[in-house]
């Protein structure tokens, strides 16, 4: 039976970059979970019947948000869900289920690289029948009917067990409890040249993938070590737990030193890599290296051909704004198409939709194609491997070769976390009334070409989207970008994005911070950070 339960509004349901992320307690206040499901569901044009994917990263409160999700789809007239077993979907995964069984959606639970725990963070965000997450459009929508909302509806008995695969029913509604790994699973090994990485790999070739306690642990586990034959082991951390293992699931050079510090080892890997909370993100690490993300992107991109999928060249690349330009110049010389969008892999989806590109990242540790509609991390580590088994060569001389062909773009994020929101605000808006100002100062050595504040026309919907970010553009291109993260839970996280190119082969082995170092003091200056916020070093660099 369908029962209608009385609700009142929430004020602050608005979906940030990627969903609605709160800390667990936000999330445990009387139908606060409830409300954002309902007002999802209101937002949508449903006719009854569809097909709903469910799942998430497996943190604290999963299960129970899942059980609910799953009553509520009953009661709101869907036909179908799938559900992955014990409530366990990587991002990615959930991506290429909604596509594969043309469901009209999915609703995922993660917070991301954000903590677990009882009193860590949770997330709710939906995607789109193209398997990415909802555009903005939809997401006014959503906290439009949150603003309002007066009741939800729910199926009355209690949800099927989701821990045993197979169907059940709910009302009118099939429970369809399935493998979270082995559709995913399918489609990589129809991406990429499985037999060549399992040669490079018997040839004596190590790797370890470190999963941070988070969910691609099955997935890592299943194609690295059962399908790719990577020594038992190999995998790390790859249980799911509901907080992680205590830990921060961010695939970073904070957060994963303990990789980092394998792989720096003269015994170490030839190969690292890590993902976050929900798979989405991912970090490479070769013998000695940590690639950067931005540098990532640009080799997968110039190097895709190599792997089966990508053999016949890629359509084009699209990148965040704040992402370096690496890629850019991989797109010039292959003479492809380069997109710039706001950051969120929303605004991907537009551009794979339509065959304009066929490979996309960010600085944020996100690589993805258009296998799904977002950004994969054992994606990315696969086509990593593909390419080394066709190159032979370690990670660090494709990253030299890489950089002596199309120049290095030195690179660096920092973060100022937590800060006090007011402040952080207070720094946005006075770059913003300099701008008009800004072109023509000088700052040491740079002069200031141009300034402004990011802002996007969709080239297929005509969507626009503004305040997107301070970018500085430094004649020569060097440039510094300012931008407030939408993901944080707590305070406000400031994000500078600081770039410089260099073309002369002989210095593209500085260490970034010595080639960025009028840049970073120059953030300071023209950011008036440590006076605006007190903090006189980020918290993370990346
Ligand atoms: C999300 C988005 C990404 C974005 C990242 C950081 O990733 O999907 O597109 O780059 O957040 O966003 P911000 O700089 O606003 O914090 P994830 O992995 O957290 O879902």
């Amino acid at each position: 039976m369908i029962e209608t339960i009385a609700t009142t509004p929430y004020d602050d349901q608005k979906p940030g970059t990627s969903g609605l992320r709160k800390k667990v307690p936000h999330f445990q206040q009387p139908n606060y979970a409830a409300n954002f499901i309902q007002s999802i569901f209101d937002a949508l044009p449903l006719d009854g019947g569809e097909t709903l994917v469910i799942g998430g990263d497996g943190r604290y409160y999963n299960r129970e948000v899942i059980l609910m999700a799953i009553r509520m789809a009953a009661g709101n007239g869907y036909g179908r869900v799938v559900v992955g077993k014990d409530g366990i979907l990587s991002t990615p995964a959930a991506s290429n289920l909604i596509r594969k069984r043309g469901a009209s959606g999915g609703i995922i639970l993660s917070a991301s690289h954000n903590p677990g725990g009882a009193k860590g963070d949770f997330g709710i965000k939906y995607n789109g029948s193209n398997g990415g997450p909802a555009p903005e459009s939809v997401t006014a929508r959503i906290f439009e009917k949150s603003k309002s909302i007066q009741r939800y509806r729910v199926w009355t008995s209690t949800a099927p067990d989701i821990s045993k695969l197979g169907e059940t029913t709910l009302g009118d509604m099939v429970v369809e409890v399935i493998d979270p790994v082995a559709d995913y699973a399918e489609l990589m090994e129809s991406l990429f040249d499985f037999a060549k990485i399992r040669d490079l790999i018997a040839s004596g070739f190590r790797l370890r993938f470190d999963a941070m306690h988070a969910v691609t642990g099955p997935y890592a586990t299943e194609i690295l070590e059962r399908r790719l034959g990577a020594p038992q082991g190999s995998v790390v951390n790859n249980v799911p737990k509901e907080d992680f293992g205590g830990g921060h699931p961010d695939p970073n050079a904070v957060h994963a030193a303990e990789l980092i510090s394998h792989l720096m080892a003269n015994d170490g890997p030839d190969f690292g890599a890590a993902s976050d909370g929900d798979g989405d993100r991912n970090l490479i690490v070769g013998k000695g290296v940590v690639v950067s993300p931005s540098d990532s992107l640009a080799v997968l991109a110039a190097n895709a051909p190599l792997a089966p999928a990508y053999a016949g060249g890629l359509a084009g690349i699209a990148r965040s704004m704040p992402t370096s330009q690496a890629a850019d110049r991989v797109a010039q010389k292959r003479k492809i198409g380069i997109y710039e969008t706001p950051t969120g892999w929303k605004f991907f989806g537009n551009l794979l939709d339509a065959g304009k590109v066929t490979i996309c990242g960010e600085e944020s540790a996100g690589t993805g194609s258009d296998h799904v509609r977002e950004k994969d991390g054992v994606w990315a580590v696969l086509l990593w491997l593909n390419i080394l088994a066709e190159r032979r060569e370690s990670v660090q001389d494709i990253l030299d070769k890489h950089w002596a062909e199309f120049g290095r773009n030195f690179y660096q994020r920092h973060d100022y976390e937590e800060i006090d929101a007011k402040a952080a605000n207070g720094l946005m808006e006075s770059l913003r009334d300099r701008l008009a100002s800004m072109a023509g100062q000088r700052f040491g050595t740079l002069v200031v070409s141009e300034a402004d504040d990011f802002s996007y026309k969709d080239p297929i919907d005509g969507s626009v989207s503004t305040s997107q970010g301070v970018r500085i553009i430094f004649s020569g291109g060097s440039r510094i970008v300012y931008r407030l993260s939408g993901t944080g839970t707590a305070g406000a996280t400031l994000r500078v994005y600081i770039e410089r190119f260099e073309s002369d082969p002989s210095k593209h082995a500085l260490p970034p911070e010595e080639a960025l170092k009028e840049l970073i003091a120059t953030a300071d200056v023209i950011g008036e950070i440590k006076k605006r916020t007190g903090r006189s070093e980020p918290d993370v660099v990346t």
